[in-house]
């Protein structure tokens, strides 16, 4: 059916008028809501705002899929078990270019655009920085217009929300569908069908060849709920594409469970129990039968999915590779690897060494982590009950993957077991992560350290199998959300210089180095970091009731709580100034506060207990009234997306203080960078580069080396030494044993003082005292506000390198051969009507 799209154009549902723009509004709020105004409650008119503003997006959204349509292009699908995408209202607002317009039009009705912008519950579909990195991915691969797909779960319940109760963390479900949600829309009629269990069989098709057909045990739905990634001030609105999963009704209640009603109903909720919940569990595998359902789940609707398409664009199935690159965000997804294997041999019936190079040349596998812990593996005996199909093909996988290896190494048994994609040392597992080495053209890490380390330790059989597949793609955050939305002020002063070209092109940044030697742009930049910090001050009063001064240094440290990113190290200094400034008052520090935030995975008692020892402490030194108010610690409840927009640009410093060759690469140090705040770090992940970019003298660096940190560990680590020989580190872990922080409680920190004292695997007694010292450096430099000001500019006028558009291009030209795909507008040639 031909169709004239023009009179869309100028409808009161699209159209960018101020008058179209209210009249869409009340509109929506008649005819989706169900309401006029008088009784209209602020979720009312949040939907009825989100609903105008999405009206607008869906013009692009269905051009650009025509566009695509027609282009053929390749495509690039990141499959991802998580996307932490935060609230999309403010971002699409941005990325349309009518922030201001928008919020004219709202007030003019008499309503406060600020709350019904915060009323939207934000989507945590993910737990850290690797769900955050998708979301940025996403966002800059609209920008760039390069066709892309984002695949994963809906999950129903998110990231849990995070209360503190009597210092201890609590969790709640985070239920963000309760209320609606605007930005999706179902697209029941692509639904796929999943398998699970059971078994395999073997048969002889028509041509007299041995095939085998997988009889599953159950089946379940995937249903796509697609939401619309607007790219900046472009036309190119992209897919965010997440499963849900749901009880296929004529498999349960006919076929199996008749007369059984009860037992069908139970079905429907195994089913539908898939994508109900996010494993809170950051770096840490929860080996849970559901988890695995749920990867396979979603790799397995997405890469039916792109079948599907393929068969729509007439394009031959042994093309595939060349329509999809397929990234793998961590192990998650790797059963990817042994799925489109499956499709390709038993569904396709396509030769295993024509399967086998399309598998390879599809995907492309990026590691997250150097933690041992994190590395996914599978016992056999749960992986066969839940794959049994996967299991068979993954054994001729790794069958003729040693039998090259053989070849190469002639004799070297020991090679062979560790490149193993078996784990047969005692119980067995399935090593994801040689599945996704062995399945990927291109294996890369997230920062140049990283990828170094990567080649060096935990990959390092792979890399001398096939060095050429390795490469780094350091990580990067989208100055849209991290500067614009959440920053308007510093962003409208670096407009106001330099025009707006640096939100698309961040190094132009760097235009304004010779600001940083000019008084009045210095006075200007200290004025908007205060107002954001006395705007933080007021939101944290009212979270926790704690005043701070916005005068003081703001000190964050805000991230996953994980032993290895260290927040307890943090906690030993705070201990050692309290303790010094008891003694001397009048030492000369700036007064400071001291602020963290993050989640503890609810399974994770030691990381729980760091945040009571957080807590503790603040309670203490907050209502000691020798400080006279020169140190305060707040613990910030619930670190999210939402929280972290008013974070980064009311901070001064950020503390990246992970043992060296523990952290990947980082984000929220780029985000903390971007919007002004000093580093105080190790030369770990990206902090490295960071300091590279942004210059030695703008850096504050202590601690070991990752080499040191390896030479330490292998010439023997003996933490009780350091407490012996340092004797403001034995008083400050005696302050800790004796109770002075828990109430007379000698035992509540004492597994945590224990640990560090007998084994500190994260080494904090070997960096103490270079922590210290680094801290006492900063703290004269923040007296020096002069100084620290034109530290502050260069920071962010020199981090155009974190741009997640830097990533995304390389990612393009170097892993994905992906082009941008510009969007015609339907109807732009025709008359508006
Ligand atoms: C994180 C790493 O811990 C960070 O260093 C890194 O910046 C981000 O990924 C993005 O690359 N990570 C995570 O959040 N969850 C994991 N399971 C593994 C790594």
């Amino acid at each position: 059916m031909e169709q004239n799209t023009a009179p869309y154009r100028e409808h009161n549902r699209t159209s960018l008028t101020k008058e179209k723009l209210k009249q869409g509004f009340l509109d929506n709020l008649y005819f989706i809501q169900g309401k006029f105004p008088t009784l209209a409650s602020r979720n009312d008119y949040y939907l009825a705002l989100a609903y105008t503003i999405r009206d607008r997006m869906l013009h692009r959204w269905i051009s650009t899929a025509t566009n695509y349509y027609e282009s053929g292009a390749r495509t690039v699908c990141y499959l991802s078990a998580e996307f932490l995408m935060g609230p999309h209202l403010g971002n699409n607002l941005v990325n349309m270019g009518i922030f201001g317009m928008v919020k004219e039009v709202v007030e003019e009705l008499g309503l406060n655009f600020e709350e019904l912008l915060a009323q939207e519950e934000e989507p945590g579909l993910g737990n850290g920085g690797l769900g955050r990195l998708a979301a940025c991915f996403i966002d800059s691969l609209a920008t760039l217009e390069i066709p892309a797909l984002g695949y994963g779960i809906r999950y129903e319940f998110g990231i849990f929300e995070q209360t503190i109760v009597d210092g201890w963390q609590m969790e709640k479900t985070d239920k963000w569908l309760r209320n609606g949600n605007p930005w999706e829309v179902p697209r029941p009629e692509w639904a796929q069908e999943v398998r699970l269990g059971g078994h395999t069989e073997q048969y002889t098709d028509e041509n007299g060849r041995l095939r085998v057909r997988w009889v599953p045990a159950k089946i379940v739905l995937g249903i796509p709920y697609d939401t619309p990634i607007l790219g900046y001030r472009t036309n190119t609105a992209n897919t965010l594409r997440l499963w849900k999963s749901e009880a296929p009704e004529s498999f349960d209640f006919e076929v199996f469970n008749r007369g059984d009603y009860y037992g069908a109903v139970d079905q429907k909720v195994t089913s539908e129990n898939i994508s109900k919940v996010l494993y809170p569990n950051d770096e840490q595998l929860s080996g849970k039968q559901l988890r695995l359902e749920q990867q396979y789940f979603f790799v397995s609707c997405s890469l039916r999915d792109m079948l599907r398409v393929l068969a729509i664009q007439n394009i031959p199935l042994s093309r595939f590779h060349e329509k999809f690159a397929v990234q793998l965000n961590d192990t998650h997804p790797a059963i990817a690897v042994a799925e489109l294997m499956r499709l390709l041999l038993d569904e396709y019936l396509v030769d295993w060494d024509d399967a086998w190079e399309i598998t390879q040349r599809t995907f492309a596998y990026t590691n997250h982590t150097l933690l041992p812990e994190a590395l996914e593996q599978w016992p056999l005996p749960l992986f066969a009950s839940v794959l049994p199909r996967h299991l068979e093909i993954i054994f001729e996988i790794n069958s003729r993957f040693l039998d090259e290896v053989r070849i190469k190494f002639l004799g070297d048994e020991a090679r062979l077991a560790r490149l193993s994609l078996i784990n047969e040392g005692g119980e067995r597992y399935v090593r994801m992560a040689h599945l996704a080495c062995v399945g990927s053209h291109a294996i890369n890490g997230v920062a140049e350290l990283h990828s170094e380390l990567l080649k060096q330790d935990v990959l390092k059989d792979f890399y001398e199998l096939w060095p050429e597949k390795f490469r780094n793609k350091t990580n990067g955050v989208t100055p849209r959300r991290w500067m614009i939305l959440s920053n308007p002020s510093l962003a409208s002063l670096v407009s106001d210089r330099i025009g707006n070209g640096w939100v698309r092109d961040l190094e132009q940044l760097r235009q304004l180095e010779p600001m940083a030697d000019d008084a009045d742009f210095r006075k200007e930049w200290w004025d908007v970091k205060r107002a954001n910090k006395v705007a933080f001050a007021q939101y944290i009063f009212k979270r926790t009731g704690i005043l701070v001064d916005p005068e003081s240094m703001f000190d964050f440290q805000v991230k996953r709580i994980h032993e290895y990113k260290r927040q307890h190290l943090n906690v030993l200094h705070i201990i050692s100034l309290y303790r010094r400034l008891k003694e001397n008052p009048n030492l000369e520090v700036p007064p400071r506060t001291f602020l963290f935030g993050g989640k503890a995975a609810p399974g994770y008692h030691t990381a729980k207990r760091m945040i009571k020892l957080i807590t503790s402490v603040g309670e203490v030194i907050n209502r000691d009234p020798d400080i006279r108010d020169r140190i305060k610690v707040v613990f910030v409840p619930n670190f999210n997306v939402t929280t972290g927009q008013k974070i980064y640009p009311a901070a001064d410093l950020s503390e990246q203080i992970s043992t060296a060759g523990k952290e990947a690469s980082g984000t929220g140090n780029m985000k903390f960078s971007m919007n002004g705040a000093l580093t105080i770090g190790t030369l770990d992940g990206a902090n490295v580069e960071i300091r590279e970019e942004v210059g030695a003298e703008n850096f504050f660096l202590f601690g070991l080396t990752a080499d040191e940190v390896y030479a330490l560990r292998a010439s023997g680590y003996h933490p009780y030494d350091y407490y012996n020989t340092n004797p403001h580190l034995k008083d400050v872990i005696d302050l800790l044993r004796g109770g002075s922080f828990s109430r007379g409680d000698a035992d509540l920190f004492r597994g945590l003082t224990d640990g560090l004292l007998h084994h500190d695997p994260y080494l904090l007694f070997a960096d103490f005292q270079s922590y210290v010292d680094c801290q006492e450096e900063v703290s004269r430099a923040y007296l020096d506000r002069d100084h620290w000001t034109r530290m502050s500019i260069l920071n962010a006028v020199r981090s155009g390198k974190f741009s997640s558009d830097r990533s995304i291009r390389q990612y393009c030209e170097d892993i994905w051969k992906a082009e941008p795909v510009p969007i015609t507008l339907l109807g732009q040639n025709e008359e508006p009507t």
